[in-house]
């Protein structure tokens, strides 16, 4: 197994590679555009071929690396079906899987934060995109985003994992880089004992100014991100 955490600073997003070792197969989840020559480094490195750039949603804050990647590599881009993007080469749907080598990431719909929002399992831990942030989840309030339905996918598929399920979120703002299952149920001020209407007031209460990439971010993520800024 290889794993590695990459933290983009200007948006605050974190992307991961996941690998076998063995087979010496790669995945990238959330690859941000800037990064995209770390990325290829880290790969080279390790002496690993990259097979899927996957996308837990998309975001609306940064532009997405994977048509560089995908460029570059060879890999296959993969988006939930529901984000109608033509520039995926796979589309899934909840629990679909997709092989690494000797084990598989599992896939889980959760949506809420935005229509197509997925999150990836893989042996002890779960990459939840925007839908679970540490101490906070995604917000609602655009992007098709529903927090009556972001309630529902945290509640029935994200905390019904083992409670020692390791959360490796989208982003976080705050500098922290892991958590649990078991410590969000307890801690998430968002979440812990609040019933489904205490949450969508939270929810609606929140007032975020909109991302500042947002315009050109969502229509070059469409298109699985842009080449070379074109
Ligand atoms: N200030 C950031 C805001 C980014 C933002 O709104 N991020 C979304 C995820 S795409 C979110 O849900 N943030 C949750 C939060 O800020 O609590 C920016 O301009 O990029
Ligand atoms: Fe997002």
């Amino acid at each position: 197994m290889f794993f590695r955490q990459i933290f983009h600073e200007a948006s605050s997003t974190y992307t991961y590679i996941l690998a076998d070792s063995t087979w010496r197969d790669a995945v990238v989840i959330d690859a941000v555009a800037d990064h995209s020559d770390p990325i290829l480094q880290v790969l080279h490195d390790e002496d690993l071929q990259l097979t899927h750039i996957l996308e837990t949603h998309l975001h609306a804050d940064h532009i997405s690396a994977a048509r560089q990647l995908r460029e570059q590599t060879g890999a296959k881009v993969v988006l939930s079906e529901l984000a109608q993007a033509d520039c995926a080469d796979l589309t899934v749907v909840d629990g679909d899987f997709l092989v690494l080598g000797d084990d598989v990431i599992r896939v889980l719909s959760t949506p809420g934060h935005t229509p197509e929002s997925l999150s990836f399992r893989w042996y002890d831990r779960v990459f939840t995109g925007d839908a679970l942030l540490i101490g906070g989840c995604g917000r609602t309030d655009f992007q098709g985003g529903d927090a009556e339905t972001l309630y529902e996918s945290i509640t029935t598929k994200l905390f019904t994992l083992p409670e020692e399920t390791l959360v490796y979120p989208g982003h976080d703002y705050r500098g922290r880089w892991v958590s649990c299952v078991g410590e969000e149920m307890r801690n998430n001020p968002r979440l812990a004992g609040k019933s489904r209407e205490e949450f969508v007031a939270i929810m609606a209460a929140l007032d975020l100014p909109k991302p500042k990439m947002m315009e050109v971010a969502v229509p070059a993520n469409r298109l699985c991100g842009t080449l070379n800024g074109i």
